[in-house]
């Protein structure tokens, strides 16, 4: 078996890990990442497009915001469709001027795995991480299969990165760990097309028939999501029965407008909310979507993922500069508060727009928190709040 020493093991390459092993890279604490999948697999897993204020900010500090800025789509408001009304939030109006970026995951995972590579930082693919032991103790370890070799990883902490079906999480003994969930009863079916987006701003729009939402990548690349049923297969799903249900849920008043193209990928994604508490146990470090899923309603999956390794980069740099673990001891209270706010906000838009087929009380409701929503400042206010900057506030 080949055996490694650094300070800090880090399981999984999404934007979690990889940010802190960049950000680690910075502080001279010396990591090594270890990815269960190939490079090509990471670079074109299509997911999040909506990048806070504050963390384009951190990404820029960090030297890792360079294209995102260049290529990013800078927006200040969002739409809500209900009843075939259009209904704009001001964000940046009501949010202090800040706005959001619009700019793909997998293009962050790109940028912050060039990074890695021309700094020379230990970053292997095709390393899955079967086991993580002796986090009790001052010298963890994590044993791994990289490209049919055993590999182990010594180290003095061991941050788990490696999303909700990691090796992390269920390193934690069940008598320590909690774990609160939430199962939603619908499911995302989300495109990705050759197509000039017909809007300048996101759509999210609640029909008789359904959630949707009209999101983009770049002047000539939409992403669209339908809510669909959560046992849908994408075998029912035709690009035209897609289209033409996309057209039908994002109708106004005024008509419809949906630019078509060549759908070049597609996926049907579960909405579940999980929060696993806490998110430290002795030596190891949950961050990410190890430790909680948010529904994609509100955007925050990334961002989320992102501000943890901000805390959790804070915390080591306090432990290898001054040998204080204060702030490694508060990392999950730290953690958590911000999480069950993310949680709030993104069950909160999941619940407004998603109508509920036979409840027609959930409806009522559902309605009245749309009209508060667009017709109350105040209402509109925290929304926007949450909705540009929830990791930052
Ligand atoms: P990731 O990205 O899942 O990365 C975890 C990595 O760990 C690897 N791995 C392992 N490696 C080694 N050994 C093992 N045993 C391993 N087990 C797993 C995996 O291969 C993977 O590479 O977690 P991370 O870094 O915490 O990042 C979280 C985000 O990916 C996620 O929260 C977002 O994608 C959620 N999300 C959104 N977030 C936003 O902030 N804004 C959005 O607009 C947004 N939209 C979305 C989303 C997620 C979606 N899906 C598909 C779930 C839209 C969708 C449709
Ligand atoms: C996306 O562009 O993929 C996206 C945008 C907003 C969301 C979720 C996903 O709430």
């Amino acid at each position: 078996m080949r055996e490694v020493r650094t300070q800090v093991a880090i399981v999984g390459a999404g934007p979690a890990g990889l940010l802190l092993g960049h950000m680690l890279h910075l502080e001279g604490i010396d990591n090594v990442v270890l990815e269960h999948r190939n490079r090509e697999y990471v670079e074109k897993r299509v997911r999040a497009g909506v990048i806070e204020f504050g963390i384009a900010n951190l990404l820029e500090e960090v030297g890792a915001g360079e294209r995102m800025r260049r290529e990013g789509l800078v927006h200040h408001g969002i739409e809500l469709r209900y009843d075939n009304q259009v209904h704009r939030i001001p964000l940046s109006e009501l949010a202090d001027g800040r706005a959001y970026t619009v700019y793909g995951q997998q293009e962050v995972v790109k940028d912050l795995i060039d990074l890695r590579l021309a700094q020379g930082g230990p970053l292997y693919f095709d390393a899955e991480v079967t086991s993580i032991e002796d986090v009790n103790t001052k010298t963890p370890y994590v044993d791994a299969t990289n490209a049919g070799e055993a590999l182990r990883v010594r180290a003095d902490f061991i941050a788990g990165c490696d999303g909700s079906f990691g090796a992390s999480n269920r390193a934690i003994p069940s008598d320590v760990l909690r774990r609160y969930e939430r199962v939603y009863p619908f499911s995302w079916l989300g495109i990705l097309a050759e197509a000039p987006p017909a809007t300048e701003e996101l759509i999210y729009g609640r029909h008789e028939e359904g959630f949707v939402l009209y999101s983009m990548r770049s002047p000539t690349l939409s992403r669209l999501y339908l809510g669909v049923r959560p046992d849908d297969t994408l075998e029912q799903w035709s690009d035209d029965r897609i289209w033409s249900e996309l057209a039908v849920r994002l109708s106004t008043d005024e008509g419809s407008k949906v630019n078509r193209g060549p759908i070049i990928d597609r996926g049907i994604t579960a909405m579940r909310s999980i929060v696993v508490e806490p998110m430290r146990y002795g030596r190891l470090f949950l961050a990410g979507d190890a430790a909680h899923i948010v529904p994609p309603t509100g955007a925050k999956g990334m961002n989320l993922a992102l501000a943890d390794v901000r805390v959790l980069t804070e915390a080591l740099r306090a432990f290898y500069s001054k040998r204080d673990e204060r702030l490694l001891d508060a990392y999950s209270a730290t953690c958590l508060e911000r999480v069950w706010r993310a949680e709030e906000f993104s069950n909160y838009m999941t619940q407004m727009l998603h109508p509920n087929y036979d409840d027609g009380f959930e409806n009522g409701v559902q309605h009245a928190r749309l009209r508060q929503a667009t017709q109350s400042r105040e209402a509109a206010t925290v929304l926007s709040r949450n909705y540009v900057d929830l990791n930052t506030l």
